[in-house]
């Protein structure tokens, strides 16, 4: 399931492509250095403000188990799950962060998701960015930090369900394309017993 892959992950430019047959996920397992990396991870946390939402399952409404900070252009007006998030203006730090993701990706974001989960008690359960106001074949980047989690994928249509899984490394960048928030869920589960905190940058286009 993979091609390109280098002797020597610690060069930023190598990637790593997974294949997943009727779509694909080019991975930059090092975009940004680890020494970097680990600065960027406590100047997000502390920087950041941060939020809790609330949607309702079933009638109750819960807290989702993570923060976030929906950022972007003014008229980037995103919503998911029944939350409708208008973002705060950019800032220096995750305009950094977004120059070297847009060189990376050779895609434009006018907007960002950033996620702060505390330690392997936060999570998000399966799902799709397929949002209509994504448009289309949506490109996704998302950058981690902190952390080193799992994300996994499965199938949407099928009976039979294929699933993948990858790890999502300190400085890494996932380059989500094509239709895959059409044909594949994913998620970032649970992990019992982890105390470190991850952060998550998905920069993303509102059409
Ligand atoms: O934290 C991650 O790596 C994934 C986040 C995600 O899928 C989302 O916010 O839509
Ligand atoms: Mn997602």
């Amino acid at each position: 399931m993979q091609a390109n892959l280098f002797d020597d992950s610690s060069n930023p430019d190598q990637f790593i492509q997974h294949d997943l047959g009727d779509s694909d996920i080019k991975e930059y397992p090092c975009a940004f250095a680890h020494s970097q990396s680990n600065i960027l991870l406590q100047q997000l946390i502390d920087s950041i403000p941060w939020h809790q939402e609330s949607i309702k399952i079933a009638g109750k409404v819960i807290q989702i188990p993570r923060l976030q900070c929906w950022m972007g252009d003014a008229q980037s007006v995103y919503g998911y799950s029944g939350m409708r998030l208008k973002p705060i203006a950019w800032n220096q730090l995750v305009t950094g962060i977004r120059d070297r993701v847009q060189i990376l990706s050779n895609s434009a974001f006018n907007s960002v998701l950033i996620n702060y989960y505390r330690s392997g008690d936060d999570s998000v359960a399966w799902h799709a960015d397929d949002e209509p106001e994504l448009g289309s074949n949506p490109v996704i980047a998302s950058v981690s930090f902190g952390a080193e989690r799992y994300f996994q994928l499965k199938q949407k249509h099928s009976a039979k369900p294929q699933k993948f899984q990858l790890k999502l490394r300190n400085g890494s960048l996932l380059i989500m394309g094509g239709s895959l928030q059409n044909n594949w869920l994913h998620q970032l589960p649970k992990v019992k017993g982890l105390a470190l905190p991850r952060i998550n940058l998905t920069f993303r286009n509102i059409v």
